[in-house]
């Protein structure tokens, strides 16, 4: 059985695995899966309702944290973590001050940014707290030279490269400005943009993101 990525192509964490296997070269099947604890693809499967899920021929496993670490421990070629243990471990920090400390903090503004909702001015506040202490904090870490660990791609990169674009689009749309601006995004996402498995990562989102679309549309 190969290994299947399931989840859909519009999510970040999704398709920071995906990167991430492309990168690697690892031989992997993707399984459209929406979410939601109910659906009979999640149940069972990834019990938080969340994706992305990997389907291995072990079982499944689910926290796109674990499943970056299984993927480098499983599948060791072209790695994506340092071999030295610091600076390995500098990289987990990037991944996590990114994903604890900006992603998860500007979800809160997704459902006006992105899903026709509104968020109250109380989030808003808060978000803008966070994110102005936050943000200094993952900037005085990241080294963007051109990569975000330093000269080589790494683990960091495949959730940066999602992450942090959705985060500015989210901070302009609903708060009118880029609490992001001290970070060089548009410069990193340009480089980023240069790998062909970026490219591809790019254009499945954009055709996840209209079948999505279209979905929504359809039941209102
Ligand atoms: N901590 C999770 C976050 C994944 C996540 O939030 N995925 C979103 C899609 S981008 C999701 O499944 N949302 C549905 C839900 O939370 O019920 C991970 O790293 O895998």
């Amino acid at each position: 059985m190969t290994l299947k990525l399931c989840g859909f192509a519009a999510s970040n964490y999704y398709n920071k695995i995906k990167l991430q296997l492309l990168h690697k070269g690892v031989a992997f099947e993707e399984e459209l899966v929406w979410t939601g604890n109910a659906h009979p693809k999640l149940v069972g499967r990834s019990p938080m309702g969340k994706v992305p899920f990997l389907d291995t021929p072990d079982g499944c496993v689910s926290e796109s944290l674990v499943l970056a670490e299984y993927i480098e421990a499983k599948y060791p070629e072209h790695p994506l973590l340092p071999a030295d243990p610091f600076q390995a471990a500098k990289v987990r920090e990037l991944v996590v001050y990114l994903e604890l400390h900006i992603e998860l903090v500007v979800r809160a503004l997704y459902p006006e940014a992105f899903f026709g909702g509104k968020v109250s001015d109380n989030t808003k506040e808060h978000v803008r707290k966070q994110l102005n202490k936050n943000v200094p904090a993952f900037a005085s870490l990241a080294k963007f030279a051109p990569y975000v660990a330093g000269d080589h791609l790494t683990l960091a990169d495949c959730a940066a490269a999602f992450h942090l674009p959705i985060a500015v689009s989210a901070c302009k749309l609903v708060l009118g400005e880029d609490l992001l601006a001290s970070i060089p995004v548009k410069v990193y996402s340009q480089k980023m943009a240069e790998h062909p498995h970026m490219q591809k990562v790019l254009a499945d989102r954009k055709a996840n993101n209209e079948l999505l679309s279209s979905l929504l549309a359809a039941k209102k």
